[in-house]
């Protein structure tokens, strides 16, 4: 076809036509295509890494930290109104610098201790560059939103060479997710209006999932221990050891559970006793 017809013709937001050609559209779309397939090897990268850390920690300490893990490259729709409201320039590379969530990963975990613990033992890897933190656990949103966000930047290799890809990873307890779906249905349902008696039931509802979080951490601990005393196990175990599920005291250091925190520097957050209450350090950084 020598002349093709334009096979889009519309108007912008600020009245400038523009027309495209129906190869131009397959080569926008081709082009898309290849730009998420990265975020999509990304995540997989991630999945990966996830996937050997649960299996390292059943086979290793009879323990699974990890709930469910869920992942999800952004919808081109999502991805063209979140660069609208950021007023990110259109064009790829400014996209890839700018909007660092195409790539998100989920973890679900049991226990707060286990959202640092596997946020550390991730973080720690050394092909991982961890980009930023948004702790909202230790300082959650003012609606009771509480996650640990980190946008961290995995190579993936290709046959023209290695590239960085970030990931956005969020960490959360059952009981966050529960809550944090929840409030993504209200949010939606009232098209962004919440009404502020339903935002005040919801900040009361996350208090309690809070609450909540507490006490099964606290049981949990409580019933290692008690495992531990039943299975007579010394009972001179210190104060910061911990108790593996097998009821076997694990003194901190221990490399049998991992100390799983990195060094001071590398670990942003801190709070991998289980047995403590969890004290993560409130910090939003980039790095
Ligand atoms: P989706 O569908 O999960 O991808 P942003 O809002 O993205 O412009 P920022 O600073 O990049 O701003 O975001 P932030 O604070 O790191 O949080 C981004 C993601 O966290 C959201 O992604 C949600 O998944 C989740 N999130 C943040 N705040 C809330 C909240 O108050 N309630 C719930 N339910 N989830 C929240 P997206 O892109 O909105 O959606």
């Amino acid at each position: 076809m020598a002349n093709p017809a334009p096979l889009v013709h519309a108007t912008t937001s600020d009245d400038a036509e523009i027309t495209v050609s129906a190869a131009e559209l397959r080569e926008l779309r081709d082009e898309l295509q290849r730009f998420l397939m990265e975020y999509r090897f990304g995540l997989q990268e991630i999945e990966t890494k996830i996937g050997i850390l649960r299996d390292e920690f059943l086979l290793t300490h009879d323990y699974n930290p990890i709930e469910h893990v869920s992942s999800r490259v952004k919808s081109p729709d999502s991805l063209v109104e979140k660069v609208q409201r950021k007023g990110v320039d259109g064009d790829f590379a400014a996209i890839r610098k700018n909007i660092t969530d195409i790539a998100g990963v989920r973890i679900t975990c049991s226990f707060v201790a286990d959202v640092y613990r596997l946020f550390n033992l991730l973080t720690a890897q050394d092909d991982v560059r961890l980009i930023t933190v948004k702790d909202y656990i230790a300082e959650p949103k003012t609606n009771g939103y509480k996650s640990l966000h980190a946008i961290i930047e995995v190579p993936v290799f290709l046959s023209t060479g290695r590239i960085e890809v970030p990931v956005e990873v969020q960490f959360r307890t059952i009981a966050m997710d529960f809550w944090a779906s929840l409030e993504h249905k209200i949010y939606y349902k009232y098209d962004t209006r919440v009404p502020d008696g339903l935002l005040a039931s919801l900040k009361d509802a996350a208090d309690t999932a809070a609450e909540l979080d507490q006490r099964m951490e606290r049981l949990h601990t409580e019933i290692r221990r008690g495992g531990n005393r039943g299975g007579g196990v010394d009972a001179g175990v210190g104060e910061n050891a911990e108790i593996d599920e097998g009821g076997a005291p694990v003194e901190a250091g221990d490399d049998r559970i991992a100390d799983t925190a990195p060094s001071a520097e590398s670990a942003p957050v801190s709070s991998t006793d289980a047995a403590a209450p969890v004290t993560g350090t409130v910090r939003t950084r980039a790095i």
